[in-house]
């Protein structure tokens, strides 16, 4: 038997024309125009590097409406890809539906969309490859169309393309089991779906993996995100393939817990941030910065502080959770109007958690306007 050998480019979740999670609409605007441009590499990478086959597991668009922009950007990139096959496997977010995007979107000859919610094959004979998959035909699909299926001719590279949710027993999106892919004989599943990519795995001579997302859209995703790719290859029956993760996004969420237990100082803890977060994120950054911990209820933080220091991040989000619990003794026994309304609120501060924090955070208010300074960080 000829050796096959195919290059792949695998990709989903790509959700183009999605809201993101930063507040600031200019930023949210950013983000979007940034995920276009990440998509954009992702199709100049393909053609740099002479992929194939372009594998899109699922939700390329994020839902029923995509901007006439957006949808003429994928045409164009598609065409500039001539010589590459793009197999579109429609998920739960751009299911495939009478008049929706892609019934209605004139696609080029080289792009190949699964229409059907059962399992069916694009044969590319040139290629010596069968790549088999599904449409979601609705937002939701409550079996896995590849169940118990087998590819028809094992002499061929046979690739599957399948958007759905691995493990779960019972999923609106499509539930697979570990053996549904291990057993079914397929030479590599591309799957889409969950956002976040632990690369390709081997079980059984059956490479697998999610490709995750292209960009991360809330502090759900955190990370770097991207896709895979490399290359596969078959001879007398065996593949062997060469996949690995690829970065594509522009930008990253992160989430950084700090616990500021036993401070008492507020300068102290400006800096303690500052060089937390200096030292593993910049402006490629929408951070989300919590704090935590038994801190002196005597230390105030301010919000605009924190945010001047940290100016070098893309955005900023501050989840103080910080409890005013640390080395309270001086405070209760303090004769002024602050030791009065910490001892009101303290049975509270040590409440169950929904009192903790309503607490802590009157506790702030409260210090601040005795202070006369501003409204704390929250
Ligand atoms: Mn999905």
């Amino acid at each position: 038997m000829e050796p096959i050998s195919v290059k792949v480019l695998h990709c989903a979740d790509i959700h183009l024309d999605s809201p993101f999670a930063d507040r600031d609409p200019e930023k949210a605007a950013v983000r979007r125009s940034e995920l276009r441009g990440a998509f954009s590499s992702l199709m100049t990478y393909a053609r740099l590097n002479e992929a194939d086959i372009v594998l899109i597991a699922g939700d390329l668009f994020d839902s029923e409406f995509v901007t006439s922009e957006t949808i003429s950007l994928v045409l164009r990139e598609f065409a500039r890809n001539a010589s590459c096959r793009f197999v579109i496997s429609p998920g739960n977010h751009d299911p495939y539906t009478q008049n929706g995007i892609y019934d209605k979107t004139d696609f080029p000859p080289n792009v190949y969309i699964f229409d059907d919610n059962r399992l069916s094959v694009f044969s590319f004979d040139d290629l010596n490859t069968d790549v088999y998959g599904y449409a979601f035909t609705s937002p939701s699909l409550e079996y896995n169309p590849f169940a118990g299926r087998r590819p028809e001719n094992s002499g061929r590279l046979n690739i599957l393309c399948a958007h759905g949710e691995l493990g779960a027993a019972a999923s609106l999106n499509c539930p697979i089991k570990l053996t549904d892919i291990t057993s079914g004989g397929f030479d590599y599943v591309a799957l889409g779906h969950i956002h976040n990519s632990d690369g390709v795995s081997l079980a059984n001579g059956v490479y697998y993996g999610y490709s995750g997302c292209l960009e991360g859209r809330d502090f759900g995703e955190c990370g770097y995100k991207g896709a895979l790719f490399g290359s596969i290859n078959k001879t007398d029956g065996v593949c062997k393939a060469d996949i690995r993760g690829l970065r594509f996004s522009k930008r990253r969420y992160e989430i950084l817990t700090l616990n500021l237990t036993g401070m008492t100082d507020a300068e102290a803890v400006y800096d303690k941030i500052s060089a937390a977060v200096e030292k593993k994120y910049g402006n490629d950054t929408s951070l989300r910065l919590v704090l935590e911990g038994e801190i002196s209820p005597s230390l105030i933080l301010s919000e605009s502080i924190i945010r001047q220091n940290l100016e070098n991040l893309f955005s900023l989000q501050i989840k103080n959770n910080t409890l005013p619990l640390f080395d309270y003794a001086l405070l209760e026994k303090d004769q002024t109007i602050r030791g009065e309304y910490f001892r009101c609120l303290l049975p509270l501060l040590q409440g169950d958690e929904a009192d903790r924090s309503d607490a802590a955070l009157a506790l702030r208010y409260g210090f601040s306007a005795l202070a006369g300074s501003d409204i704390p960080a929250e």
